[in-house]
């Protein structure tokens, strides 16, 4: 990806957290649109159960700095990984996929900004 591309999409997350999530630090999220294959992955659906969303697997093992694939199933809404400790925060569009990149080695339990309740319990292990 070309050096303007990244610096484009970098401008656009801080942006986008600054509305979502005031009180992460934009230096310490990264989030991009870029997809790689052999990521470790997290995905996102909707379920006619009880919770109603699911993040699958509930706790993911990674290691900081290694880009985290997060795709969103669900057609009907967004959500989020958002850590309970505010190290980090990505929104993912219905259907799409973004980037998650974990700033720091640490257990970090997530949630997600528009249904607090309404997921599975979830974490990231990092490294
Ligand atoms: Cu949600």
């Amino acid at each position: 990806m070309r050096t303007a591309t990244k610096l484009i999409i970098a401008l656009m997350v801080v942006v986008g957290l600054g509305f979502t999530a005031g009180a992460v630090a934009g230096n310490e999220a990264h989030a991009t649109t870029a997809i790689k294959a052999d990521n470790p992955t997290i995905t996102i659906s909707a379920q006619g159960t009880t919770p109603p969303y699911m993040y699958s697997p509930a706790q993911l093992n990674a290691k900081a700095g290694q880009p985290i694939t997060v795709k969103n199933d669900d057609e009907n809404g967004v959500h989020s990984v958002t850590a309970r400790d505010r190290s980090f925060s990505v929104d993912v569009p219905p259907k799409s996929t973004v980037t998650l990149t974990i700033p720091k080695a640490g257990s970090f339990p997530y949630y997600c900004t528009y249904h607090a309740d309404e997921h599975n319990q979830a974490s990231i292990n990092a490294s």
